[in-house]
């Protein structure tokens, strides 16, 4: 019916919809190399305009961490655009309901035609409006359904769970659908990064490294279990308390993984490489998650860990189930027009 299709969810499969997606990235213990605690962190954007790219050729992948996923290496043109300087915040996507009325995949009941069996086969809970949710297990695990649990009443605005606390104004948005995504970016005169760009303006001109960043929110320590939080922030941070990128761009690596318009593949096709724009959907494919047409999400989130996902890098990529939001994914918009009140010409 759409770009996304329709997710054929079984009840045993559920857990793996998207949440190895969550679960992409962190290194380096410690608040030895001088990262401030949350505390002493000035959070916030200065200039909160959408940021004008010229555009440009970069080698975009890596090869010396997961080569299958993020290589060949190529070199790749990207065209000019304009970028939101940091993720889309609550506070943004609540003005977008308020002018909408719009409703989110998680806050809707889930339709038992989706799952592959009899509906009286079917937990009731999974029936309920809902999301994934990051739940810290007490005894270390590389499961990642040891983590990761499906809690009804769990949506944009009650990020945590209908018993954890509301929403945060300055927080990335979590939990919402591709189709919440694009609902928010044709409201807003935006659309959704391709991959290329994604990466290009993370990027932002620098060589690709292999250490966990002190500049941007992922997780120290041993994940699940243990996160000494030196990096300021155990969960979500508001955007803007790392220092931005060389083209301005906060947390383009870490606090929530962001969400392209590509298709996943494991792997880039070497071929394409003039505004690349990912694999058809019959193409799709993600071996974590093989009954759904994944899209590409970049950047790693405040779960990523040194041990278990080093995917705070502007080449990492994972593949997301596009109808099941969770609480490590959000996005930010580019724009092929100037915006209101941003620079005129991404070549200024
Ligand atoms: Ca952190
Ligand atoms: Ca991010």
């Amino acid at each position: 019916m759409n770009r996304i299709g329709p997710p054929r969810m079984k009840p045993w499969a559920f857990p793996a919809a998207g949440l190895l997606v969550l679960v992409a990235c962190a290194e380096q213990p410690s608040g030895a190399d001088g990262t401030a605690p949350a505390a002493q962190r000035q959070c916030g954007v200065a200039d909160d305009r959408p940021v004008a790219l010229p555009g440009g050729t970069f080698p975009m992948g890596q090869m010396d961490v997961y080569p299958g996923e993020e290589g060949p290496v190529r070199t790749t043109t990207v065209g000019a655009f304009w970028i939101d300087p940091y993720e889309v915040t609550n506070r943004q996507f609540a003005q977008f309901v308020e002018a909408t009325g719009h409703v989110t995949l998680a806050e809707k009941p889930v339709d038992p035609a989706l799952f592959a069996v009899p509906e009286d086969q079917i937990p009731p809970d999974m029936l309920l409006p809902g999301s994934a949710v990051f739940v810290a297990p007490e005894s270390p695990s590389s499961r990642y359904a040891d983590w990761w649990q499906y809690l009804p009443g769990a949506n944009w605005m009650k990020p945590y769970g209908p018993e954890g606390p509301d929403f945060e104004p300055e927080e990335p948005v979590v939990h919402l659908a591709y189709a919440d995504m694009e609902a928010y970016a044709r409201w807003r005169g935006g659309r959704l990064p391709t991959e290329a760009e994604w990466e290009y303006a993370a990027r932002a001109g620098q060589d690709n490294y292999t250490d966990q960043p002190t500049e941007a929110n992922s997780w120290q320590g041993v994940f699940p279990t243990f996160n000494d939080e030196s990096d300021g922030y155990r969960d979500i941070a508001p955007v803007g308390c790392y220092r931005p990128n060389a083209f301005g761009l906060y947390d383009m690596i870490g606090n929530v993984w962001e969400m392209t318009s590509d298709f996943y593949r494991p792997g880039h096709d070497p071929d394409d490489t003039d505004n690349p724009r990912g694999p058809g959907e019959n193409a799709a494919y993600d071996p974590l998650n093989p009954d759904f047409p994944s899209r590409v999400t970049k950047g790693g989130s405040y779960l990523c860990a040194p041990n278990y996902c080093r995917r705070y890098r502007p080449a990492a990529r994972i593949g997301r189930e596009p109808a099941l939001g969770a609480s490590n994914v959000g996005f930010r918009l580019v724009y092929d027009e100037a915006p209101a009140g941003s620079p005129d010409s991404p070549a200024g």
